[in-house]
């Protein structure tokens, strides 16, 4: 069968295109972020990500998943991100979970999602409801209670009470691979980038990083729809490290989220494409290898302090 290309590889990468642009508003003179040596839109690029994703060094044993856990507010982004992850995993565009616009999460249950494809059965990406709505949102207790290995899948979150200890959703004595190894905030940079952020979300986001200050789990972000956000970027991609309005959202998530600047990664998901885009992917790409990266050093992290005796 004749492999499907995905690019057309005329006037793709070379940051040489990107500087000939820079004459045109909203781009920096220089890119805001570089890529790694070697690093650039092309698909040499691509597939050695892929690669280097699939190639883990986890080293404790029956452990062989990294579990990442999104988090974010309702509309983010974060089944698109899922959605987009499996795109990659199979090769084509598919949507394995409800995207969509609607006021009310579409997203009750924890739902795991495993690729298998492309993707090889390095990640487990668990999907939230959104946790930033007050009242109506994601349980703070709950969150905890994900990232130690409490909650099985398919359990039903009510944001009105946490969940029981006498549920039969409560696993009562998780394992090291039940527990979350990356919590990945996925945040639509057209409301960092406006600084359209509530005081209830940054109150619920402050709480949440205080429960979560005796984890040592790595935080990523995900700034997502910044085609929206960017002109530029919509015309084309691979503007994205050239952006101006990018990169003061990436400033802002700095501050927000107190992480440093090199866990964020503005990404677009697929949404209405009818093929697939590799420029696109690079940015997805990207942000998976960190994810990856994270979680396997707090795996490793978790069995060295284990041989030496700590608690
Ligand atoms: N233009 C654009 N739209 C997006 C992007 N990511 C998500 N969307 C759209 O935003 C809406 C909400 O996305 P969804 O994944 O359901 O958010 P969730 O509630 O966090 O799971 C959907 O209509 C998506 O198609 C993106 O990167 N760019
Ligand atoms: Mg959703």
């Amino acid at each position: 069968m004749k492999k499907f290309k995905l690019f057309k590889q005329k006037g793709s990468g070379s940051d040489r295109n990107r500087q000939a642009q820079t004459n045109s508003p909203g781009l920096l003179e220089k890119p805001w972020r570089k890529f790694e040596p070697g690093g650039d839109w092309t698909s040499k690029y691509h597939k050695k990500l892929l690669g280097q994703i699939n190639e883990h060094d986890i080293k404790e044993e029956g452990i062989d998943t990294i579990r990442i856990m999104l988090l974010g507010q309702i509309k983010a982004g974060k089944s698109s991100f899922v959605n987009t992850v499996a795109s990659i995993d199979i090769e084509r565009i598919t949507q394995i979970t409800r995207a969509g616009g609607a006021d009310k999460s579409l997203t009750f249950a924890l739902k795991e999602y495993r690729p298998s494809g492309a993707l090889k059965k390095t990640i487990c990406m668990l999907d939230t409801m959104g946790y930033e709505e007050g009242a109506g949102g994601l349980n703070v207790k709950d969150i905890v209670q994900l990232v130690n290995g409490n909650i099985r899948r398919n359990y039903k979150f009510n944001p009105a009470s946490p969940i029981e200890k006498e549920s039969t959703d409560f696993r009562q004595d998780p394992k090291k691979g039940d527990l979350v190894n990356c919590i990945v905030f996925v945040a639509d940079a057209n409301i960092l980038g406006h600084d359209n952020i509530t005081v209830e979300t940054r109150q619920k986001l402050k709480e949440l990083q205080a429960e979560l200050r005796s984890h040592d789990v790595a935080t990523i972000v995900l700034l997502t729809k910044i085609d929206v956000l960017c002109e530029c970027v919509a015309n084309d991609i691979q503007n994205t490290y050239m952006s101006e309005k990018v990169k003061q959202a990436v400033d802002i998530a700095k501050e927000l989220y107190s992480v440093p600047k090199n866990n964020i990664f503005p990404i677009k998901n697929y949404e209405d494409e009818m093929g697939r885009d590799a420029h696109l992917e690079i940015l997805i790409l990207l942000a998976l290898r960190q994810m990856m990266y994270y979680g396997t050093d707090y795996l490793n992290a978790a069995s060295a302090s284990d041989q030496f005796g700590e608690t």
